[in-house]
């Protein structure tokens, strides 16, 4: 009897530390073995000519989030896991969304039973706190990072979730005690109200002046303010979804002098640009995220934030709403300002090969770079790693196999995600994902979902030694 049950056969394997040509043997859904010429298993996958990857960790997507009065994200836990798996990813973070009133042990349930049974890849959350009562702080949130959510995102922006300086400083403070990582959406919410009342009242109102009222000093000025409160508490923090060169300086400013500030970044702002909100009619919602995309030396400054190290890591933030719906971007009050557009695109199945044609394809990236940018950092900052995120013995096997010379172009009716665009429409690519094996199970292959039912489990998740606070015990 073979000593394992899977065995995939003669792959190019890359780790984010180097790359070999092996067999990777799988027993119980772990990795059990590396080697040449393993033998025969149960199940043989043959892999020559092709890459063998860990699995992509997306660990900033919005799945079945509230999003506000008449407004419904487009997937669902089913759906946008599927997606993933299809990318090549085997395991994605969304977050649970505390609404202002709500305990946040609550909203944790309510994303569990959003979730259970229904997901293609596995799964862990992180928390948003848009509500830092003293109750929250003092009770919920320590025991809630105990228990394995040990990250934290917090708003500068927004109605109802931006934290005030004095906020974010307490839920800093919080999360230096803890251990737990905080993400932070940098965006000034007083600057991006101004200049969209100013442009209202000036008659600019298309999707296009997203952009214009969130120029870049908003999100540059944001960025140095959250590194400079995290400095005063000495907590580690995240800037998240870094859209150009500006903001990325301060993170790089401030990891030179010895912080641990980290960054990440999207492919919305490697391909896209502001130009492309500029669209007949409403076409241009199908853009607007935010941070908006800005322009091409914005886009080098974050190729150049991946290949330096001053990003950890590269993920998609799929937040996605359908396009023709009027519980989407199209909402009547969209056609009225761009304020009312709903905030956010799809790209949960677009990231990987978008990074892997630009980047690597292309010579920016070498091929381990990609492996880290896209699965081992996202591990190792959120305390999955070991476990997650290496082709390794005692991993998880969780693993994709991908075509690198397979040519794609990108388009709505190739992908499986629950809206109904992408905003990568027409984007040729090189290397695409072929098969996406969760803790040894085939989820995909052949273009096709494997298995009988979603096998996606919850991953609780340990404290980051990578992203801890100085001297953490
Ligand atoms: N921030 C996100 O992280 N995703 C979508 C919208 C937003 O503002
Ligand atoms: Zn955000
Ligand atoms: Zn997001």
């Amino acid at each position: 009897m073979s000593k394992f049950d899977t065995i995939i056969r003669g792959g190019r394997v890359a780790n984010a530390s180097d790359t070999v040509v092996c067999d990777v043997g799988i027993r119980g859904g772990r990795i059990a073995a590396l080697g040449e010429d393993l033998g025969d298993a149960g199940e043989m996958i043959d892999a020559s000519g092709r890459l063998v990857l860990p699995g992509g960790i997306d660990s900033h997507v919005h799945l079945a989030q509230d999003s506000g009065p008449g407004i419904v994200m487009a997937d669902d836990f089913e759906s946008g896991t599927r997606a993933a798996a299809f990318g090549g990813n085997t395991l994605v973070m969304p977050f649970c969304m505390q609404q202002k009133g709500q305990s946040l042990r609550q909203a944790v349930k309510d994303y569990h039973a959003k979730a259970q049974g229904k997901c293609h890849v596995d799964v862990s959350f992180h928390l948003v706190i848009s509500d830092p009562t003293p109750q929250v702080l003092g009770q919920e949130l320590p025991a809630l990072v105990g228990d394995g959510y040990t990250s934290i995102k917090v708003f500068m922006t927004y109605q109802d979730l931006a934290l005030s300086d004095i906020e974010l400083l307490e839920v800093f403070s919080t999360a230096r005690e803890t251990g737990a990582l905080v993400m932070v959406h940098a965006e000034n919410y007083d600057a991006i109200r101004f200049l969209t009342e100013r442009l209202e009242r000036a008659g600019k109102t298309a999707p296009k002046f997203h952009a214009t009222s969130r120029p870049i000093p908003v999100e540059r000025e944001a960025t140095h303010r959250a590194i400079s409160l995290a400095e005063l508490v000495d907590v580690p923090i995240m800037i998240v979804h870094v859209s150009n060169g500006e903001a990325m300086e301060q993170i790089r400013w401030a990891q030179s002098r010895g912080l641990k500030v980290f960054g990440e970044t999207c492919p919305q702002y490697l391909v896209l640009t502001e130009k492309d909100l500029d669209s007949l009619n409403m076409e241009g919602a199908k853009y607007v995220c935010s941070p908006p995309p800005r322009d091409e030396a914005s886009q080098r400054a974050c190729w150049l934030g991946l290949q330096t190290g001053v990003f950890q890591v590269f993920s998609s933030d799929h937040c996605p709403f359908r396009y023709e719906d009027a519980q989407g971007k199209l909402t009547p009050k969209a056609r009225t300002s761009f304020r009312w557009v709903p905030n956010g695109i799809p790209g949960v199945e677009t990231r990987l090969p978008i990074l892997f044609s630009e980047g690597v394809v292309k010579g920016r990236l070498s091929l381990e770079q990609f492996v880290a940018l896209t699965a081992t950092n996202h591990a190792k900052m959120y305390g999955l790693h070991p476990k997650k995120g290496t082709i390794a013995v005692g991993a998880d096997a969780d693993i994709a196999i991908w075509d690198p010379e397979r040519k794609v172009t990108i388009t709505q009716s190739i992908l499986h995600h629950g809206s109904d665009y992408t905003p990568y429409e027409g984007l040729e690519v090189t290397g695409w994902p072929v098969t996406t094996i969760v803790r040894g199970k085939t989820v995909v292959s052949d273009g096709r979902l494997a298995g009988d039912r979603p096998a996606g489990e919850y991953m609780a998740r340990n404290r980051s030694p990578y992203a801890a606070p100085p001297d953490f015990p």
